[in-house]
């Protein structure tokens, strides 16, 4: 009796052979990435039951033993004999491969994970899998593993008997435990940190629902439960960030074909950030929903701007740029058959999809914004967008004047540079010197012929935090720019460089070392083949001068201070150099300018990702960062990781003496 059931049973699960067969096929890969597949695709259906309004409760856990299981309070798979396959509802959704061709037609994403592959193929991937049932007051159980035929061929997602009731239960729903099969997955250890992760952004995707997450193999129990939903998402997203207005504009809709949630906010910050899902997949690449979205902003909004005299009758429309500087948002939506396409296959394909979006955003954002509470929101967000149109006129003008011919001679902008005589640009040298006393000295000690004195008055600007537009607004900048001559961004081309050098001459302090860091970090990001090429030197000055009779020696840090006193002997003097602007012309050719005794440090990518550091610290937003980072450094006037990097390079004697 038992033997007629299995081998029936074999003939019916051929699909299932196939799914082992090809298993990447159906989860996209057998990696880390395909094992978390098998427990989405159990969780999703336990979402979807809960989505329909029949549980509120999920809780999904990893057992110690490398199984997962997942509990919904829902109503229970059906547990009644199927017509034509005479067998239980239960068996039919595990060993049922979905007909139709689904995950090899052109136009479904089957790798990517973007969404349910059927629990059959859990099951299938399976060493074995357990469902238990709990309905109408009794609980039923059916079990599936492993088995070897007589030929020695293993087939998977074998029911080990029938559904059977197995007692009587109080409890409503269903659980499925499963050991992913080690012989197909590469990696086989469920990660805390994805689970975590997908289990919260889930109970942030469905308001309400409360998703426990138990990981017994760690002795952890987290609760995740948004009454918010996407509004508390958004503030998560946010936190740590100021943001423009509060509460954020929420949007609710529906229509024939899309269901769709969405929030928007706006941080004091210049990024665009827009969060996209379908049906509760990230679609990170975007696509037609998003558009929608966009669509719908910029026409609301200009339309509002316009309406309440933001914009007048001879302003031009904002464009959406303008609008989603800073912008901060999510879209979620649900609709029944979808496309994916792109790169990573995340990006949604529908074109109803967008019309549809663009349709219901406009008539729900219209609606919401003629409140009055939002009154004062929209006149921050409207000025904002005006501010980056500002922005972006501006940069289409300096644009055009950093590609202007023979910036170098004609252009007003480099009336503080002392540029040199000899056209040679492989042997002229630019200084960048930090402030005017310094850049003086460096001027009357130069050898004219190839050496080129540019002095920084303050600290030219943070490249990093701000805009394009606005660094290229900043006027040491903007002579950095035009002295150089070989353009900026996409436009930069080094081989129209006026100089082979960039010698960055700073002051061995902290503020020294600020600007070195900021002076990087903006040749990195407008001029990375200025940094990659090595066209780009720290000069070192040096910070004691050891002297005894007609013994001189300039030491250049404190760990070199010692050495030089025994060098020197008995009766030495120590100057200490507080800053280049100390040192007369002589002393500063003799020490950091002329070819034959100077140090120079070539920056290399690492001085870069340093110096980056440095400044996201020093002008990033996280207060608690940047005063410990002083408190470390700057009261004790100690070298900076920056500039102990450098002193070690030269130490080393990994330089290039020039
Ligand atoms: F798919 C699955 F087996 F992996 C799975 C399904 C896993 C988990 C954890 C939960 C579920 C699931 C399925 N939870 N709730 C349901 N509901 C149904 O399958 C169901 C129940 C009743 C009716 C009905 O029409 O009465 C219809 C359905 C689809």
């Amino acid at each position: 009796m038992a033997k007629t059931y299995e081998s029936k049973d074999i003939l019916v699960l051929e699909g299932l052979d196939a799914v082992r067969l090809r298993p990447g096929m159906y989860i996209g890969t057998t990696g880390l990435k395909g094992l978390h597949h098998l427990l989405w695709e159990i969780v999703d259906n336990a979402i979807d039951e809960a989505s329909n309004g029949f549980a509120n409760k999920i809780i999904v856990t990893l057992h110690k033993d490398g199984s997962a299981s997942v509990e919904d309070n829902g109503r229970g798979i059906p547990v009644d004999m199927h017509p034509t396959l005479k067998k239980s509802g239960v068996e039919v959704v595990f060993t049922q491969l979905h007909a139709g061709g689904k995950f090899n037609n052109e136009n479904y994403s089957y790798s990517g994970g973007l969404h349910g592959v059927g629990s059959s193929v859990v099951n299938a991937l399976s060493t074995w899998c357990q469902v238990n049932v709990y309905k109408e007051g009794k609980e039923y159980e059916v079990k599936f593993a492993c088995k070897e035929d007589s030929k020695g061929k293993v087939h998977g997602g074998i029911a080990l008997a029938p559904l059977k009731e197995i007692g009587a239960t109080k409890k409503q729903g269903t659980l499925v435990r499963f050991l992913p099969d080690c012989t197909i997955f590469e990696e086989c250890d469920f990660s805390n940190d994805i689970v975590s992760k997908r289990l919260k952004e889930l109970a942030f995707l469905n308001k309400g629902l409360q998703i426990e997450f138990i990981d017994e193999r760690e002795n952890t129990q987290t609760i995740y439960k948004f009454d918010g939903g996407l509004v508390d998402f958004s503030k998560y997203i946010n936190s740590g960030k100021s943001t423009l207005f509060e509460p954020c504009f929420y949007i609710e809709g529906a229509s024939k074909l899309v269901k769709l949630e969405c929030t928007i906010s706006y941080t004091d910050g210049y990024n665009e950030n827009i969060f996209s899902f379908v049906n509760n997949i990230p679609t990170t690449e975007g696509g037609t929903h998003e558009t929608g979205l966009k669509v719908a902003l910029t026409k609301v909004l200009n339309d509002y701007a316009r309406k309440n005299n933001y914009l007048k009758e001879k302003d031009q429309n904002l464009l959406g740029e303008d609008f989603r500087e800073g912008i901060s948002a999510i879209l979620s939506i649900k609709m029944k058959t979808v496309q994916f396409e792109g790169q990573t296959k995340t990006k949604l394909g529908n074109p109803e999809a967008k019309t549809e979006v663009e349709q219901i955003i406009t008539n729900e954002l219209s609606k919401l914004i003629e409140r009055k509470e939002y009154e004062k929101s929209l006149e921050l967000l409207i000025n904002k967008a005006k501010g980056a149109a500002k922005a972006r006129e501006a940069a289409k003008k300096a644009k055009e004047l950093t590609r202007a011919k023979n910036s170098i001679d004609s252009s007003t902008l480099v009336g503080k540079l002392s540029s040199c005589t000899g056209h040679k640009a492989e042997l002229n040298e630019l200084f960048i010197v930090e402030g005017d006393s310094a850049g003086g000295s460096a001027k009357q000690a130069r050898d004219r012929k190839y050496q080129a004195i540019l002095p920084l008055k303050g600290k030219p600007l943070n490249a990093e935090k701000k805009r394009l537009e606005q660094v290229l607004q900043n006027e040491e900048i903007r002579t950095i720019i035009s002295a150089l001559g070989a353009g900026i961004g996409d436009d930069f081309n080094a081989k129209n460089l006026k100089y082979h050098k960039v010698i960055i001459l700073a002051d061995a302090d902290q503020d020294g070392a600020h600007i070195r860091a900021i002076l990087l970090t903006f040749f990195f990001r407008y001029m990375r083949e200025l940094v990659t090429g090595g066209y780009v030197y720290i000069g070192m000055p040096p910070l004691y001068k050891v002297s005894k009779g007609n013994f001189t020696e300039y030491v250049y840090s404190d760990i070199e201070l010692p050495e030089a006193i025994e060098r020197a002997g008995k009766g030495y003097t120590i100057q200490r150099y507080k800053g280049l602007g100390e040192m007369n012309p002589e002393q500063l050719w003799e020490t950091t300018m002329d070819p034959n005794k100077r140090t120079l440090v070539r920056v290399d990518l690492e001085d870069v990702a340093e110096a980056e550091r440095m400044v996201n610290i020093l002008m990033g937003d996280n207060i608690e960062e940047r005063k410990e980072y002083i408190a470390e450094h700057a009261n004790f006037n100690k070298e900076n990781d920056f500039d102990k990097k450098m002193i070690q390079k030269k130490i080393n004697k990994n330089i290039d003496v020039m």
